[in-house]
């Protein structure tokens, strides 16, 4: 078991176990002969939740008592995940609680399993506020994270023949004990309706916003607590609430339905989070999802920030905002609302204000992914909003007009509204406009934010782009996920490890310690045959851990290229087959991750994986040498089951296309090894764990756009590549669909004739590059070696350091060093 912090006394384990026992009798309503698992988990939450509750209200008091800024991280996406290790791992109190249970019979490691994944999020982006919300906290940085509560997260994913289902997942039926209603915290969404324009005596105009509808938005706070339990931040979720329960009226008169219409209307908005990541369902219900909860927000902290300092205009000196990517951009219109028509600032120094209070991050710049809002909806929705767009417009055109050569063209492309094909508002421009810092995710991405999108409206506010490459938090990637490997950690490098990361490169003058070879092969050999244990469970599928575990984990998408490494599974496969007897590599392909429910090509990737694990899994010729295996409902606690016992990370993206990444930071850190193209934050991994710890192949960003130019037919491509043609040939034939070859011709028609990701011109520098890891793989010695100095060398890439930088050069709030 970990040994993480210090052996508890047994007065610790004695005040401990009263307090599980006063839950479990007191809040839950049960006793110990009658208790299930999950009332053990309840009690154990709740006593944990007890612990935060005095540094939290501590942590509020400081930042009231000495006038400290506040972040505001706005963001439609929290991937929590579970809480309770996370939590009692940064309250030090993990061996403590796991004592108390002991002595009342429960097994602390199988209340684990008992809680559900908070899974408010997507993939990354989502993810990533989780992790900020982790660093935040342990940094002492005073903040809010801002969201909605879903009832239902991202969907449970099973896979039956192989195909894809989507099932609703149901995170809040057995309650949720980290949270603290707000039933006193609501405020009035609004709606609809029209805008009356009035003269004010003074001769400047007024606008009355007569809004329609009216939903209300109720608080949810769970504390999230820092590393030490220093300090404790509240992530505040809002929920819709419809403002009369029902219609007594309708209801006396029989219509019973109808009586509760508009509560079904309004608490639609945060029934459910929109799966479906990287291109815009452009419904209405995302609009007003995004317009409840920036409206929420801002009236919340709008009204903390008048009740503390009475004055609107030191919102920028008090107050930061956060934007996580466009989604949350009304803010933009919101705010000047807010300041222009209920504050009565003027607009010039509204303006200002907004300005300097608001930070952009965009996550992607996929085309299809960039928020617009049709016109007409915005007016109809919002009508007073589309009004201060449209003047926020006006002025940054005069502005624009002024910038050297500035001809109609370029206008066209830095206006807020792309008059092609519809009117329509580009959130992306708004959030860039409104904003005094508009940052990338990784130092590729951000150049490639500034010469790509944003091109012309950097050409109008030089200096605002800046780059800010992604990290994550090694208290619940490293510490959390993979005690094991910690435990080590911790005897080479101190205990100061688990404050400053940068300790790890401790590990620097012993990666070739044959002894530290061992303890890291032991760890990894205990987390490997943990995963095959689950994977046998799960899908009955016996795999070796003894095999190079081969593993790509993330939302299944075109450009993240699962295809590239499913086609180079075949190959190896076809070329075991013939030759059984040479001196191969035993491997396990694990992939995970869900398909949008609208993605038939990514669907079709799954199916393909599945059909060719059958296939692959059943041949007698390749038995001990090659397992294919999908694990279906990927989601955070997954991939802490996964990420520990991970030989090789697959990160192998059309270069250009992933803006970071941030799975491959996670692999990396706990000592895989990354075959990856130049993209996002792989470049920076490279330059910090060096070139002879990664495997780099494939076309770079220039190359792509190069071959683009010169069409993306690929039959020349594919017929110069023997290996190539002869995986394609085998799909085609239904090798892998008997009786029905025609099964992936979406997928191969489009590799042949139209591979906008590239995915023929990589294969041969790919299938390279995999060979190459075989040879790594055999001696030993240089393996670990490797895999030491990725764990030792990325230190960098901790969510704390981006966190830090964020505070210094973004929000302009002080950060006390950690340790
Ligand atoms: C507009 C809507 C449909 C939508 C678009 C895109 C919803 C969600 C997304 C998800 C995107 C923006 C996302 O998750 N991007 C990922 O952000 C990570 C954190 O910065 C990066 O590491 C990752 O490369 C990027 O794809």
């Amino acid at each position: 078991e970990p040994t993480i912090g210090k052996t508890p006394s047994e007065a610790e384990v004695a005040a401990a176990r009263n307090a599980i026992n006063a839950k479990l009798t007191y809040a839950v309503g049960k006793n110990a002969v009658t208790a299930s698992d999950r009332d053990w988990f309840v009690a154990t939450a709740l006593a944990v939740r007890d612990r935060m509750v005095d540094p939290w209200i501590a942590s509020s008091k400081q930042t009231y008592a000495e006038g400290l800024k506040r972040v505001y991280y706005l963001s439609l996406e929290f991937l929590i995940g579970r809480l309770l290790f996370d939590t009692m791992n940064n309250l030090g109190i993990t061996e403590t609680f796991r004592a108390a249970l002991g002595d009342l019979g429960v097994d602390l490691e199988k209340l684990k399993t008992v809680e559900p994944d908070a899974a408010l999020g997507n993939g990354g982006l989502g993810r990533l506020a989780a992790c900020f919300m982790d660093s935040m906290a342990s940094l002492a940085i005073p903040a809010y994270g801002y969201g909605i509560r879903y009832d239902h997260g991202l969907f449970r994913q099973v896979v039956k023949g192989g195909w894809q289902q989507e099932y609703p997942e149901n995170w809040l039926s057995f309650g949720n004990p980290w949270q603290f209603e707000r039933a006193e915290v609501v405020y009035d969404i609004q709606f609809g309706g029209s805008v009356e324009a009035t003269m004010q005596s003074n001769g400047v105009p007024r606008y009355i916003w007569h809004p329609s509808e009216t939903i209300e938005a109720v608080a949810y706070d769970t504390p999230i607590a820092g590393w030490r339990g220093r300090h404790v931040n509240t992530l505040r979720l809002w929920s819709a609430r419809a403002v009369d329960p029902l219609r007594l009226d309708a209801f006396n008169s029989g219509d019973h339905i109808g009586a509760l219409v508009e509560q079904v209307r309004a608490e639609t908005i945060s029934k459910i989070l929109y799966p479906s990541d990287e291109s815009p369902a452009g419904q209405e219900l995302r609009l007003r999802q995004e317009y409840f909860f920036v409206s929420a927000s801002l009236q919340d902290l709008v009204f903390r920030h008048m009740r503390t300092y009475g004055d609107i205009r030191s919102l920028p000196d008090k107050v930061a905002i956060q934007l996580n990517d466009t989604h949350p951009a009304i803010t933009v219109a919101e705010l000047m609302r807010i300041l222009v028509d209920t504050r009565d600032v003027p607009w010039e120094e509204a303006w200002d204000i907004t300005v300097r209070t608001l930070g952009y991050t965009n996550h992607t710049l996929l085309p299809e992914a960039l928020e617009t809002w049709p016109v007409a909806l915005l007016e109809r929705l919002l009508p007073r909003q589309i009004q201060i767009i449209y003047l926020i417009n006006a002025i940054h055109l005069e502005k624009a007009k002024k910038v050297p050569g500035a001809d109609d063209a370029f206008l066209a492309s830095v206006s807020l509204i792309d008059e092609g094909g519809g009117r329509r508002v580009r959130m992306g421009h708004l959030a860039f406009i409104g904003s005094h810092s508009i940052n990338g995710v990784s130092a590729l991405h951000s150049e490639l934010v500034k010469e790509t999108i944003f091109r012309d409206l950097d050409a109008v506010y030089p200096g605002r782009i800046n780059n800010k490459t992604n990290g994550i938090t090694f208290r619940r990637w490293l510490q959390g996920a993979n005690p094991g490997l910690t435990d080590i950690l911790v005897d080479v490098c101190g205990p100061q490890v688990l404050d400053d990361a940068t300790k790890l490169e401790k590990l620097l003058p012993r990666v070739g310690d044959a002894a530290l070879h061992d303890s890291f092969g032991s760890a990894r050999r205990a987390n490997k045959i943990a995963l095959a244990r689950l994977i046998r469970d799960r899908l009955d599928i016996h795999v070796n851990p003894n095999a190079l575990f081969d593993v790509q984990i993330k939302r299944i998408h075109e450009y993240k290229r699962q295809l590239l490494n499913i086609l180079e599974t075949i190959a190896l496969y076809q070329a075991m087959r013939a030759q059984p007897h040479k001196e191969w590599v035993p491997r396990v392909k694990i992939f995970a991750g869900k398909a949008a429910a609208s993605y038939h090509k990514a669907k079709l990737i799954i199916k393909l994986a599945n059909d060719v694990a059958q296939v692959v899994n059943n041949d007698p010729v390749v038995r001990d040498l090659l397992k294919v295996v999908f694990l279906p409902n990927y989601n955070v606690s997954l991939a802490e089951m996964i990420i520990p016992a991970a030989d090789l990370s697959e990160q192998i993206s059309t270069a250009g296309m992933e803006a970071s990444g941030t799975g491959n930071m996670k692999l990396a850190l706990n000592g895989a090894l990354t075959i990856g193209t130049l993209d996002g934050a792989n470049v920076e991994i490279k330059e910090h764990v060096g070139d002879e710890n990664i495997f780099i192949f494939g076309l770079t960003t220039a190359e792509v756009a190069e071959r683009r130019r010169f069409g993306i037919d690929a039959a020349g491509t594919i017929a110069a590549s023997r290996n190539l043609a002869d995986v394609l040939d085998a799909i085609d034939g239904g090798v892998f669909s008997p009786g029905e070859p025609g099964r992936f011709a979406a997928l191969t028609t489009s590799l042949r004739h139209h591979d906008y990701f590239m995915v023929t011109a990589d294969f041969d520098s790919y299938y390279a590059a995999q060979r190459d890891v075989d040879a790594l793989w055999l001696d030993r010695a240089a393996w670990w070696k490797a895999s030491l100095n990725n764990t030792a060398r990325v230190a960098w890439f901790s969510s704390d350091r981006t966190i830090a930088e964020y505070a210094k050069e973004i929000w302009n709030v002080p950060v006390e060093p950690m340790a």
